[in-house]
């Protein structure tokens, strides 16, 4: 993510190829101001939450923000996997049951949202009654329909990950899991099956009919490449252990744990029980916006969900967005390097940094393309002092006591719309360069840009850094025949610094809102409702408002190397 550490131009209103993309996938993504469904992965119980599952929560978090405080109707779920073979297996070396080992782990993976400010609307846990329920009205739907039937299968299946393998990737991989490096075992079971085989040219039609259904690109040409193997059928029961959802008609049958999860996006909504209450509430939800997962679980999400969807007709999501992996010190992270980014060092970054620089840094150098992003103290140390100290919290903070300096920490009159934001020739009106700017952050927000959206409402404060470099409303403040142009270049910065505020919001509410306030702007009743252009809207901070003095990111001392 090295667009946010490149020099820069100075700002325009002027749309670049990349605003023009995001505009085509906002077209793409989001046809209508529909209510808007956004879901993480449901995280596996036997692992404890780490920089992996609080990455993908907090993107999904800032994109449902950002929709609600554009006045979408907004739907955010995320929650935890809990059957399968390996959480029987783990709760079965303490000596404690399956279901004790999952309320024990749920718990942990709750106990992140408040203290990393994610705001989903639900949280789903697989052993729920009404997740239960739901999947086996689903699965009895299949089987009518023809779409799941028993049969018998020899196949190369991957222990760790709990998955078959098709002959020829089986073979590219030399035999062995691509995730853990142990052979494949050579499998026989007779089992319940679904029939994606033929979905093949469905999903073809589908994915050439929906050039965005899978994002970065890249992941999608990846897609499309294993698509041109050919679908197998695919197992959705297991007999060799007994820790999930019994299957209808078989209980010597449970169904396997990956189908049971995809499930949870539908679940939650009520969709398996359409006249119930659950779904007469939520079913406006569907279909999703945005699945938001990591790339190592694309196929389930690209190819067998889309298929199951297909035979239960059912809408089928917008995107699904597969990021790939934070990695530490150029290597990837694992229990047995030791290197993982665990709870208790993200809680040194909160006590250090606060909980909105991590989110800064989550949103704008993470991992959100094809690349891995390695994550390091320095570069989040370099992150934190260029974009948040210098940057965002030195403009609040100047523009703030300057005002309270010179205008007795009030707002002045003073027209700016119609002012230019530098003295660059071209150099568009406060008003026009705010509107463009907050248009382009509002658009690139929606179709899942957060890095650019960030760095668009950054450019806001960058402006107001020249504003005040280039015109020294200090230096011109000691002559009193000045203080018009003083109160004309400061009004014009405060009001920058609101309208940037309400734009970085999503990323850093917590931050956002105490400059906010500081600024007699806070976001709450009208002004949150009304969209985000119309908050962001130029002349929102008007004459006489109170302007106290703020820092919102304080300087600390570097990492020792
Ligand atoms: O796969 N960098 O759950 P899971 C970024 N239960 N993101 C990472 C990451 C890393 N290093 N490591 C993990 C499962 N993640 C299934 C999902 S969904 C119906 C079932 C994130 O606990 C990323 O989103 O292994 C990845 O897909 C998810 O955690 C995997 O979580």
């Amino acid at each position: 993510m090295n667009h946010s550490r490149r020099a820069r131009a100075h700002p325009t209103a002027t749309e670049t190829s990349t605003e023009r993309r995001a505009r085509n996938l906002y077209d793409l993504v989001m046809p209508s101001r529909a209510p808007a469904y956004i879901t993480t992965p449901i995280y596996y119980v036997n692992d404890r939450p780490h920089i992996g599952s609080a990455y993908t929560t907090t993107l999904c978090d800032v994109w449902a923000r950002a929709m609600r405080l554009d006045g979408r109707d907004v739907f955010f779920l995320t929650g935890t996997d809990e059957h399968g073979g390996k959480v029987e297996k783990s709760a079965k070396d303490r000596g404690i049951t399956p279901q004790a080992l999952a309320d024990e782990n749920s718990a942990e993976f709750r106990k992140l949202l408040g203290p990393f400010c994610l705001s989903n609307d639900d949280f789903i846990r697989t052993t729920e009654p009404r997740h239960e329920s739901q999947v086996k009205l689903f699965v009895e739907r299949l089987l009518k329909s023809g779409d799941i039937y028993l049969g018998e299968f020899i196949g190369w299946y991957d222990e760790g990950q709990e998955e078959y393998i098709t002959e020829t990737r089986a073979k590219e991989l030399e035999y062995k899991s691509p995730i853990s490096g142990r052979p494949l075992v050579r499998a026989t079971e007779k089992n319940y099956y679904f029939r994606l085989s033929a979905f093949q040219s469905r999903l073809e039609e589908f994915f050439k009919a929906n050039p965005g259904f899978v994002r970065p690109e890249g992941r999608f040409n990846e897609v499309l490449g294993r698509l041109r193997d050919g679908l197998q059928d695919v197992p959705v029961t297991r007999t060799n252990f007994t820790w999930g959802i019994p299957m209808p008609g078989a209980s010597e049958h449970v169904i396997y744990v990956w189908i049971d999860a995809l499930f949870n996006y539908a679940t939650a909504l009520g969709l398996g029980e359409p006249q119930g209450a659950l779904a007469q509430e939520r079913a406006k939800y569907w279909p999703p916006a945005y699945h938001v997962i990591g790339k190592e679980i694309l196929w389930f999400h690209a190819v067998i969900w889309p298929a199951m969807l297909m035979a239960l007709d059912l809408p089928m999501p917008k995107c699904v967005y597969a990021h790939s992996f934070w990695i530490r010190n150029g290597q990837k992270m694992s229990k047995s390097l030791g290197n993982f980014v665990d709870l208790e060092t993200i809680d040194g970054f909160f006590a250090k940094y606060g909980v909105d620089a991590w989110r800064w840094y989550m949103t704008t150098q993470g991992p959100i393309g094809t690349q891995d992003a390695d994550f390091s103290d320095k570069h989040f140390h370099e992150i934190y002092t260029a974009h948040l100290v210098n940057t965002f919290a030195n403009c609040a903070s100047r523009t703030s006591s300057m005002i309270e300096k010179y205008f007795g920490g009030v707002m002045p009159a003073a027209e700016t719309a119609s002012m230019p934001i530098s003295a660059a020739a071209g150099a568009p009106t406060w008003s026009a360069f705010t509107e463009a700017t907050a248009a382009k952050v509002a658009r690139h927000y929606e179709a899942f840009e957060l890095a650019e959206a960030s760095d668009a409402a950054l450019s806001i404060v960058r402006a107001v850094d020249i504003l005040i470099n280039e015109t020294a409303p200090f230096k011109l403040a000691k002559d009193p025949a000045n203080l018009p142009r003083v109160a004309e270049i400061l009004a014009a910065c405060a009001e920058g610094v609101r309208v940037a505020a309400v734009l970085l919001t999503p990323i850093m509410p917590g931050k956002c809102a105490e400059v906010l306030t500081a600024y007699g702007s806070a976001l709450d009743g009208d002004r949150a409702s009304s969209g985000l252009a119309a908050a962001a809207r130029w002349g929102g901070l008007t004459a006489g408002t109170k302007i106290a003095k703020c820092a919102p990111f304080m300087r600390v001392d570097a990492p020792v190397a």
